[in-house]
């Protein structure tokens, strides 16, 4: 293994000795299938994994069920005060855990610290929110009545999480889930093994120094068996899922059918609009970010964009310019923009898009290839970021109507903000969307109803990069869920209405007269 790899491994207590243990449930264990970590960057293996057996995965669901019926009954203000602690374990390996999401995603290093902040963010909110989970009382109709609406825990929480945000995804879903005193149970992608079982690690100390059940926050690596028996089982009240659209109408449909909740982070087929007054240079380097950053495999990376025919010459060519000075390099240096994509398959991915968009006649003015470096980076997933003109400005089109998760922007050039506007809306999905204008009159067209209908709607700031403070979601097939911070947390609690009444009476309400 290189040395740039074990010296990350073990600076997070990550031994190699022997093949690591992928399931957490208050003991580490896997006796299941085992598998491969690699870099994406090299090729390079860097670890084998042991995931989770059938029956290990029900044991961890128990113990799971077990650690909750614990933990409900903690104060709300103590678990603020454990995620703290979580929140400070994380912030003192924040570098390494950061470094490892670069070493096993192929993020880069600036983005892979970002999304470990991320999580040390929602602890902090989650921490205020442990003191504020508050109900409400309301008028009763009826003398000496009233009515509660009383949040209580839900149970267990199942986290189905992506490749691409293998800290920051889990991190919102723990965070609102043990705050509101539920017990998580963690299935990561199987590419990104590593990061899950440090991440569980630093929070196992933190639950064990508290001599909380560790079940609190369980992990079950593994592939889709381990996946479906998560999604299938009644002793999970809320699934929480990250991930294709195709595999995200599976989950959704198993959930509603054994009446579970469900969480839904689905395709995003993000647009942004340029009109003639914007400011280009904020314009110009945040689409470059929103398309190429993470190369191009944020769920909220900027796929579409629109720009208005005054300005749509001038724009493209200072894009053009930039994405012209990127090099792909190790993601692990400091100042790399471009790190590889995250498999050979997404490799595959944009490959065939961008033959397609050459089938079609679309106009490549930047990319199209896939990069072939010198050693050790000739193992690597690199590929070049694309700017593609297709003919076609039909949304319904495959070109523009599907997702593909690789750094592919597609341009089309419009006449009005209608017309944008209407493009923005056309697609089956709707994550998030960005309009680019100094005027107010667009700004509030934009917002309002007849705007974007993409549940992240932003004015001079990109589609991707969102703070945790509002809720994070989108519509349509997209999935409705919504997570992080607004008031995502009311879903992982379990509401009750109470009507209590202290008077000396029994009136029925609507007026009903039930006496004979
Ligand atoms: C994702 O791509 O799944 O808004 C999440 C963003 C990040 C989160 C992305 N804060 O781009």
């Amino acid at each position: 293994l290189s040395s740039r790899a074990s010296g990350i491994l073990s600076a997070l207590n990550i031994s190699l000795d022997k093949d690591i243990e992928g399931v957490y449930d208050g003991e580490w264990k896997g006796s299941g299938d085992i598998i491969e970590s690699s870099c994406p960057a090299t090729g390079e293996v860097l670890a084998r994994v042991k995931t989770a057996s059938p029956a290990e995965v029900l044991e961890a669901l128990a113990k799971t069920r077990e650690a909750y019926l614990h933990f409900r009954n903690v104060p709300a203000p103590r678990r603020g005060e454990v995620l703290r602690q979580i929140r400070e374990g994380l912030a003192s390996k924040r570098e390494e855990l950061g470094a490892l999401v670069t070493l096993e995603m192929g993020k880069i290093r600036t983005e892979g610290v970002g999304e470990v902040q991320e999580f040390i963010d929602i602890c902090d909110y989650a921490l205020g929110l442990s003191r504020m989970m508050n109900g409400r009382v309301i008028a009763s109709e009826r003398p000496g009545h009233s009515i509660l609406e009383v949040p209580n825990p839900l149970g267990v929480v199942g986290v189905l999480s992506a490749f691409n945000f293998p800290v920051a995804v889990y991190g919102w879903n723990l965070a609102l889930s043990l705050t509101a005193g539920n017990a998580t149970i963690w299935k990561p992608s199987p590419t990104t093994p590593l990061t899950s079982i440090a991440i569980t690690s630093i929070i196992a100390q933190v639950l064990k120094n508290n001599n909380l059940p560790g079940a609190i926050a369980g992990l079950v690596t593994g592939g889709q068996q381990v996946g479906e028996a998560v999604v299938r089982s009644t002793d999970v009240e809320l699934i929480s899922f990250t991930g294709s659209e195709r595999v995200g109408r599976i989950v959704g449909q198993t959930v509603v059918s054994r009446f579970g909740k469900s969480i839904l982070e689905l395709g995003g087929n993000n647009a942004s609009i340029v009109m003639p007054d914007a400011d280009l240079s904020l314009a110009v380097p945040g689409v470059f970010f929103g398309a190429v950053g993470t190369a191009g495999q944020r769920c909220t990376s900027t796929r579409r964009l629109f720009l208005h025919r005054q300005i749509a010459s001038d724009f493209l060519e200072r894009l053009q310019k930039l994405y012209g000075s990127l090099k792909p390099g190790d993601p692990l240096e400091h100042n790399t923009l471009l790190g590889p994509m995250h498999t050979r398959e997404a490799v595959n991915l944009y490959a065939n898009t961008v033959s397609h968009l050459r089938s079609i006649d679309a106009d490549i003015l930047s990319g199209g290839e896939i990069y072939s470096l010198p050693s050790p980076f000739d193992g690597g997933n690199f590929v070049r970021p694309t700017i593609a003109i297709p003919k076609s400005v039909n949304m319904k089109d495959r070109i523009w109507s599907t997702e593909t998760f690789a750094p592919i922007l597609n341009v089309a050039v419009f006449e009005d903000l209608e017309e944008a506007i209407g493009w923005n809306n056309a697609v089956p999905q709707g994550l998030s969307s960005s309009l680019w204008t100094r005027d107010m009159r667009n700004l509030g067209k934009w917002i309002g109803p007849s705007g974007s209908d993409a549940g992240i709607v932003n004015v001079n700031a990109g589609t991707s990069g969102a703070e945790i403070g509002a809720s994070f979601g989108g519509n349509k097939s997209t999935g409705w869920g919504r997570e992080a911070g607004g008031d995502s947390w009311s879903q992982y609690v379990r509401w009750s209405a109470c009507t209590i009444n202290f008077s000396n009476e029994a009136p029925l309400a609507q007026g009903v007269n039930f006496n004979n």
